[in-house]
């Protein structure tokens, strides 16, 4: 459902322009598996870690709802119901599912959603029609020699597609896929993951495209520089400094409205980003193991 921009900068988490808005989001863990390879990623299940691809469980579109009712009952900052994972959220049904059956049960409430982009354009419409008003897309290149050294292989239509050419072929589908949602009036954020000597230099001409192709804000997210899985990428990368960031911020800023109150939040987070989070108490059964989800 399209939201006027200025409505979603005072009741999304995610949107503020300025100082933190104090809203709140629910996260839903519905989304296993991915399509892509991006070298760092580490998709756990877990308790204790905070951040991205995280979850202590994965839930149906059937508990996601029992979830919102709970949550907001007790959470009278919750404005945004978000699925950030832990996998993309257009390989499998689940997430259209789960906005559906929100959207029908509470229309008020903005429906987020967080893709890596490849299958936007293509379910651009089902996207459309399962009331949602926001989606980030993770762009962390837009050139097509350097994104292999992130993001390695890409899986779509059953082809797995490698090197440079899997670069050209996500890259297209995510500037296609943002300005066709962008068209329809669905606000689009665009994350990238900031990684020293390799995208650092780039990031003026993401957000310049990105921007063109009809995203409304950028964040620029630095690389947490401790994952085992970061071995895939070049061994030498150096951890970022805030001012680093800082001034990749300022640069992109150029050309692009930037977000800069990102708490890199877990796949089930349920709160005020950076604020308590009530994950633990809602979804109750948070049970630590070590299974790691597999790529694809
Ligand atoms: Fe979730 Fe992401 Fe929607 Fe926000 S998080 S799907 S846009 S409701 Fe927000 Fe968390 Fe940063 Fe994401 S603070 S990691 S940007
Ligand atoms: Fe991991 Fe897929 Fe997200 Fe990349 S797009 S970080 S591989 S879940």
């Amino acid at each position: 459902m399209a939201i006027p921009i200025k409505e979603i900068t005072v009741r999304h988490p995610c949107f503020s322009s300025g100082i933190p808005n104090n809203k709140g989001r629910i996260h839903l863990p519905v989304s296993p598996g991915c399509n892509i390879e991006c070298q760092f990623c580490d998709r756990q299940i877990n308790t204790t870690e905070q951040r991205p691809g995280v979850t202590a469980q994965i839930i149906t579109p059937q508990q996601a709802v029992e979830i919102v009712r709970k949550s907001v009952a007790i959470i009278p900052e919750i404005e945004v119901i978000g699925i950030a994972g832990p996998g993309d959220t257009l390989v499998t049904p689940y997430a259209l599912e789960t906005f559906r059956l929100i959207d029908k049960e509470f229309p008020d409430l903005i429906k987020c959603m967080s893709t890596n982009g490849l299958l936007l354009a293509d379910r651009a419409d089902e996207v459309i029609g399962a009331g949602i008003s926001t989606i980030t897309v993770t762009v962390n290149d837009v050139y097509p020699k350097t994104l292999p050294n992130i993001c390695g292989r890409v899986r779509y239509q059953d082809n797995i597609y490698e090197g440079e050419e899997a670069a050209a072929l996500l890259i297209s589908k995510q500037i296609a896929g943002i300005r066709r949602v962008s068209q329809a009036g669905i606000i689009v954020k665009v994350n990238t993951v900031f990684v020293p000597k390799i995208n650092s230099n780039h990031i003026e001409e993401i957000a310049k495209t990105v921007k063109r192709a009809g995203a409304s804000l950028y964040n620029i997210i630095p690389l947490i520089p401790v994952f085992p899985q970061q071995k895939k990428l070049q061994s030498d990368i150096p951890a970022v400094s805030c001012t680093e960031i800082d001034n990749a911020r300022s640069r992109a800023e150029k050309y692009i409205q930037v977000f800069r109150h990102c708490h890199h939040c877990r796949a089930d987070a349920i709160g005020v980003p950076g604020g308590k989070d009530y994950g633990e108490q809602i979804y109750q059964k948070r049970i630590a193991n070590e299974n790691t989800f597999s790529h694809g």
